[in-house]
């Protein structure tokens, strides 16, 4: 045997540098937390601020090829200066002038549009076109064409999700120009919502449609309906009268990494505060109040977007006794429940809700 230097964890831990080796136990805490501790903040982004920036742009910016879509997204102050919502969500305000087209493209990210003025313009998804109206809730599953268009002289504004973020981080992106700036239309108007919008009824001779949803659009007057009916006769404490919408063959989620919902939140209503893996973008579409999101509050009306981050405590106010709120959102539950991640807890406290600490202010941080 031969007599050699005793070995040293300082010289250990020189050679695994060397070899690009890193020891668990310098880092346990780091990478394997005792609970989730995301960089994505809560937040909030004004109406008038969206609006704003958006008509501005609308003027400013042409849409060439290359660019393709006048897509202003919300950049989350704990994303790094890229432009996510939160770690696996890509939300953006989207402007279309009046006889504008947003040419056709696919790409594997998938998308929803939640119309907010849709002023005359459409979406065409594989050769079915919709008219967007507000309210409307438009799906693009992944790798489908799609390409959006004004016929009016008005400007057409709506808010696009994508699991864009998601997308990158697992290196599966692809996207395709479509050779033609609008792709030719094959479907009669509104034909899904003809052949599938009554969820309960399928037409006899084709089996069920499971891998995305049947529904092109979910139209804002079904919605609207079966919130009012919903909302006669039940709520649930946390959300109060929430509905997510569904493909009406499986009664799972309209995307498989995010679900979206509409809910009203009754007049006067204050639910109890709870939190959940996973991550949510919301919008307020009508009334106003208020989210308390770990113990800041942040106030808002119709048009305000804002997110929270997975594991944030938070409860929903609507402080008017007279008027409801309604609130659209998009959640990445259905990829924590098909990863086996997905926990939720009430929030502990004599009354279950939150104390205020803070007030959110727009424009600043
Ligand atoms: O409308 O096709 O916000 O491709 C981001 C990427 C919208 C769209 C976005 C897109 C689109
Ligand atoms: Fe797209």
């Amino acid at each position: 045997m031969s007599t050699t230097h005793p070995d040293s964890t300082e010289q250990l831990r020189e050679a695994m540098q060397r070899r690009r080796l890193i020891p668990l136990w310098e880092m346990e805490a780091e990478i394997m937390g005792f609970r989730p501790n995301p960089t994505t903040q809560p937040w909030l982004w004004s109406w008038d601020d969206l609006y704003d920036t958006a008509e501005r742009a609308g003027h400013l910016v042409t849409m060439e090829r290359g660019g393709d879509r006048r897509a202003i997204a919300l950049a989350n102050p704990g994303q790094g200066g890229r432009p996510y919502a939160t770690s696996t969500l890509w939300a953006a305000v989207q402007w279309l002038n009046g006889h504008e087209i947003a040419p056709a493209h696919r790409h594997t990210s998938q998308a929803i549009r939640f119309i907010i003025d849709g002023a005359g313009s459409y979406s065409t998804v594989e050769g079915d076109r919709v008219h967007l109206g507000r309210g409307d809730l438009v799906l693009t599953p992944p790798w489908t064409w799609h390409d959006h268009g004004s016929e009016s002289d008005e400007r057409a504004i709506w808010m696009d999700v994508l699991d864009i973020p998601l997308n990158n981080f697992l290196d599966a992106p692809f996207f395709e120009p479509h050779p033609e700036q609008s792709q030719e239309v094959t479907a009669a108007p509104d034909e899904s919502v003809l052949k599938y919008g009554v969820g309960q009824l399928r037409p006899a001779w084709e089996a069920p449609i499971t891998d995305r949803s049947p529904l092109q659009t979910y139209k804002w007057r079904d919605t609207q309906r079966a919130l009012a009916n919903l909302a006669s006769v039940a709520s649930d404490p946390f959300d109060d009268v929430a509905l997510e919408y569904t493909n009406p063959h499986t009664g799972g989620p309209v995307m498989k990494t995010f679900t979206c919902w509409m809910q009203q939140l009754r007049p006067g209503t204050h639910t109890l505060a709870h939190r959940h893996t996973g991550s949510s973008v919301y919008m307020a579409f009508e009334g106003h109040g208020a989210t308390i999101i770990d113990g800041t509050r942040f106030q808002w009306s119709a048009g305000d977007m804002f997110v929270i981050p997975s594991w944030a405590t938070h409860e929903h106010v609507n402080g008017d006794p007279d008027a409801p709120a309604l609130l659209f959102s998009v959640h990445d539950t259905p990829l924590l429940k098909a990863l086996g991640k997905h926990r939720s807890e009430a929030h502990e406290s004599s009354n279950g809700r939150q104390q205020v600490t803070a007030e959110f202010v727009v424009g600043e941080g």
